[in-house]
């Protein structure tokens, strides 16, 4: 035999080939979950052109320097609140943010929770691998009690946070919860986030092989898999308050809620319409878009 075949990477339109190899551990979730999310975007048919990508820092961190959109990687903590001023100064812009549970309910957990208050119209991606993976396993906020990790070798003691139940009190309009064995169930999710208007928020639960499965007996990526198989039970419209993840039982998984609130842009139009009427210097795209909302729900 002569010579090589060249294959191109399916996804290569939206990724950023050029920087691999990825730094991902083999059998990590996160490149799962970014596949999915390339799926969506093209699902949801957006324009390529008219979207940002956001990721603070940690392993998931890295999924914006991968993707081939107007991508940024921002500092730990603070990817919603520069996804938020992406928004303030185009609002035409289809705005995500990927991140880590650490980077996203942890040091930027105030940001999370008052962009979700808002109704900010963005998506955030969380994958929540339970620790902090990139900097040793160490807990974090959303691991399971009495979990194994690099800062609680006797057990994680701390109460976590339930994501779900979280955001839809601080006012988020779409939530789901899948695994990453859940790709084509999570890819719907993505979606259906992505095309929703207002804070939409999509959990990836995909413990970090390396650290967090390997301390806590759980075997390989591939018995991760097995495991929530296993132990994963779809529910939509599952009440958020009942949805906290238990140490090594099942987990509930699906669509939890999808409901219609004003977004930020909204009622800060609708504010200054009404107190400015025509001195607002978009009093006529806010009329036009008020009058586009009245005629869809006439419709
Ligand atoms: C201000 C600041 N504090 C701490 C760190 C160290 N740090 C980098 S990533 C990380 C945790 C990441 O955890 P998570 O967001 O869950 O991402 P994962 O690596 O698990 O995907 C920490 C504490 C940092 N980079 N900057
Ligand atoms: S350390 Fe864990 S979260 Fe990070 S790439 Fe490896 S398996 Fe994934
Ligand atoms: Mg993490």
């Amino acid at each position: 035999m002569t010579g090589t075949t060249h294959l191109e990477h399916p996804q290569a339109h939206l990724l950023r080939t050029d920087r691999f190899p990825h730094i991902w551990c083999p059998t990590c979730g996160i490149g799962t979950v970014l596949k999915c999310f390339i799926d969506a975007v093209d699902k949801a048919e957006l324009d390529y052109d008219r979207m940002a990508i956001v990721s603070g820092i940690g392993c998931t961190g890295r999924v914006a320097g991968y993707v081939k959109l107007d991508s940024y990687h921002t500092t730990h903590g603070r990817a919603i609140p520069f996804a938020t001023g992406l928004k303030l100064a185009n609002r035409d812009l289809k705005v995500v943010v990927f991140s880590g549970d650490g980077d996203l309910s942890a040091i930027g957990g105030n940001h999370l929770i008052h962009a979700a208050r808002r109704n900010m119209d963005i998506t955030v991606v969380c994958v929540n691998n339970f620790i902090y993976g990139m900097t040793g396993g160490q807990a974090a906020p959303t691991t399971p009690s009495p979990a194994n990790t690099s800062t609680t070798p006797h057990g994680a003691y701390e109460p976590p946070f339930s994501l779900p139940s979280l955001l839809e009190a601080c006012g988020a309009v779409y939530i789901a919860r899948w695994t990453s064995l859940h790709v084509r169930r999570l890819t719907k999710s993505l979606t259906e986030a992505l095309l929703k208007p207002g804070f939409s928020f999509v959990e990836a639960v995909a413990p970090c092989s390396t650290l967090y499965a390997r301390r806590n007996r759980l075997g390989t990526g591939f018995d991760l898999m097995k495991f929530y198989h296993d132990h994963s039970c779809i529910e939509h419209d599952a009440e958020t308050a009942k949805l906290a993840i238990d140490y090594q039982k099942t987990i509930k998984v699906g669509r939890f809620l999808d409901i219609e609130r004003p977004t930020w842009h909204q009622l800060n139009d609708r504010q200054h319409l009404d107190t400015l009427g025509d001195d607002y210097y978009r009093a006529a795209e806010a009329k036009a878009a008020q009058q586009e909302e009245v005629d869809h729900v006439e419709a």
